[in-house]
C-alpha cells in the first residue's frame, strides 16, 4: 500500500526528534487527500521534529481510519475522531489542545495550501517578535488561484465585513493556513467563540493583546479530489461569529436569534388572525388559532435556527414542541400580568406593552433553553 512508502523509509527519524511543530488538520471527508498530504509535509518538514494531527468529523469516507493506518507505522501522524460533532473551527481547537507542540500550524487536508509555505509561517514565528503567521491570499504574491468570480467578490466581502466588525488590518482574515504560537493560542482560548469556519478571525479577535502578526502571500491551489464543503451554513455561521465577536460581548447571540425568531412569529400571529376573521371565525377562535399556529412556528424555526446546534429530531420534537407550548402560556401570563403592572405606573400604554412582551420574551428564552433545548 501507498502509506508504507511514506512512512517507511523517512529522511530524518523524525519520531525521535523533540517536537517543534504540530500541524493540525481538520478533515470531512479528505480520504483521497491525506496520504499526498502527508507525503508533501514530509518533504518540506524534513529534519524538524513535527507531527500532524488530523481531526476528523467521523468522515464517512473512512479519513479517520486510513489516518490510524497510517498513524501506526509513522508515530507524528495522529488523529482525534470526533463523532456526532461538527465544525472547523471546533476541531481546530480540539487539535491544537491535543498537542504538545510550542508551534502549531492550521491546514487544510485537501492540498490546497501550498505546502511550500509552511516552512516559511513557522520560521517567522522563531524570531520571537511574531505571535501569529498568516498565510494570506491578498497581498502581493499571493492569489485565490481559479476561483470564479462570485467566489472572488463573496470572499472580498465577507474580508472586508471582518475586518471592520474587529477593527484589524490583516488583509486576509479568514484564511485557514497560519501557525500560531502555542502561548498566543492559550492566551486568546478563554474567549474563543469555535463558531463556524473561521478559527483565525476568531483567535485573533479573542486575544487580550493585539497578536503580533506577520503576512506571508500564497497562491489559494484548485481542489483536484473531494469537495469543498462551504455551503449556506458556513455563510450563516460566519455572520454568528462576527456577531459573537461583536455585540456578543454584551448580548448571547443566542438571544438576539431568539428574539428575531419571535419577531418574525408577530406577523405570522397576524397574518393567521386576519385570514381567520375574514374568513368569518369569531375574534376568539381566530386569535386562539393565531397564537396556536404562531408558536408552533417559532419552535420549528428555534428548532432549526436557534438552537440548530441542539436540534431536536423525531419524538424529542415532539416532547419540545410540546414544552415549548407550556412555557410560552406561561410567558403570556407573565407578558400580560407584566404589562398590566406596568400600566397602573405609567401612563404611556406602549411602555407597559413593551414591558410585557420583553419579560415575556425572556422567560421564553430562558425557559425553552433549560428545558426544551436542554444540552
Ligand atoms: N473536522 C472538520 N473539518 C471540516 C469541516 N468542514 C470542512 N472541513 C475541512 O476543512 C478544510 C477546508 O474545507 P473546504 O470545504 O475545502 O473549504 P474551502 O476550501 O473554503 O472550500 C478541509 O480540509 C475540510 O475537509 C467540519 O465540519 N469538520
Ligand atoms: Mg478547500
Amino acid at each position: 500500500m501507498r502509506y508504507d512508502t511514506i512512512t517507511a523509509d523517512p529522511i530524518l527519524p523524525v519520531d525521535t526528534l523533540p517536537l517543534e511543530v504540530a500541524v493540525v488538520v481538520p478533515t470531512l471527508n479528505e480520504a483521497a487527500n491525506v496520504e499526498r498530504l502527508i507525503e508533501k509535509l514530509s518533504i518540506v518538514l524534513a529534519g524538524r521534529g513535527w507531527e500532524i494531527l488530523f481531526v476528523d468529523d467521523n468522515s464517512s469516507d473512512g479519513t479517520s481510519d486510513l489516518v490510524r493506518r497510517i498513524g501506526r507505522t509513522a508515530r507524528h501522524v495522529r488523529i482525534v475522531q470526533r463523532v456526532g460533532r461538527r465544525g472547523l473551527s471546533s476541531a481546530v481547537i480540539e487539535g491544537m489542545l491535543a498537542t504538545a507542540a510550542p508551534v502549531i500550524a492550521v491546514m487544510d487536508g485537501d492540498l490546497q495550501h501550498d505546502e511550500s509555505t509552511l516552512p516559511r509561517l513557522i520560521d517567522a514565528l522563531m524570531t520571537g517578535d511574531t505571535d501569529i503567521a498568516v498565510g494570506t491570499r491578498y497581498v502581493a504574491g499571493g492569489g485565490t488561484g481559479d476561483w470564479d468570480k462570485g467566489r472572488v467578490r463573496m470572499s472580498r466581502l465577507a474580508t472586508r465585513a471582518g475586518q471592520i466588525a474587529l477593527g484589524t488590518d490583516v488583509s486576509d482574515p479568514m484564511s485557514g493556513f497560519f501557525a500560531v504560537r502555542r502561548d498566543a493560542f492559550e492566551r486568546a482560548l478563554p474567549r474563543l467563540s469555535g463558531i463556524g469556519f473561521k478559527i483565525l478571525i476568531d483567535i485573533l479577535a479573542s486575544s487580550p493583546t493585539a497578536l503580533r502578526v506577520a503576512e506571508i502571500p500564497y497562491h489559494f491551489r484548485t481542489r483536484e479530489a473531494g469537495e469543498s464543503k462551504i455551503g449556506m451554513r458556513v455563510i450563516a455561521e460566519y455572520a454568528e461569529l462576527i456577531a459573537d465577536k461583536t455585540v456578543g460581548r454584551f448580548v448571547p447571540v443566542r438571544l438576539i436569534k431568539f428574539l428575531m425568531v419571535g419577531g418574525l412569529g408577530v406577523f405570522v400571529h397576524l397574518a393567521i388572525l386576519g385570514a381567520l376573521l375574514s374568513a368569518g371565525d369569531a375574534f376568539i377562535t381566530a386569535q386562539t388559532g393565531a397564537v396556536m399556529t404562531a408558536i408552533a412556528f417559532n419552535f420549528f424555526l428555534n428548532n432549526s435556527f436557534t438552537y440548530a446546534d441542539r436540534k431536536l429530531k423525531g419524538w424529542a420534537m415532539l416532547g419540545g414542541l410540546a414544552s415549548f407550548y407550556a412555557i410560552s402560556a406561561l410567558g403570556a401570563v407573565a407578558n400580560i400580568g407584566i404589562g398590566t403592572w406596568m400600566a397602573g405606573q405609567d401612563e404611556r400604554w406602549w411602555i407597559a406593552g413593551v414591558a410585557g412582551v420583553l419579560v415575556g420574551a425572556i422567560w421564553n428564552f430562558a425557559m425553552s433553553s433549560a428545558l426544551t433545548w436542554r444540552k
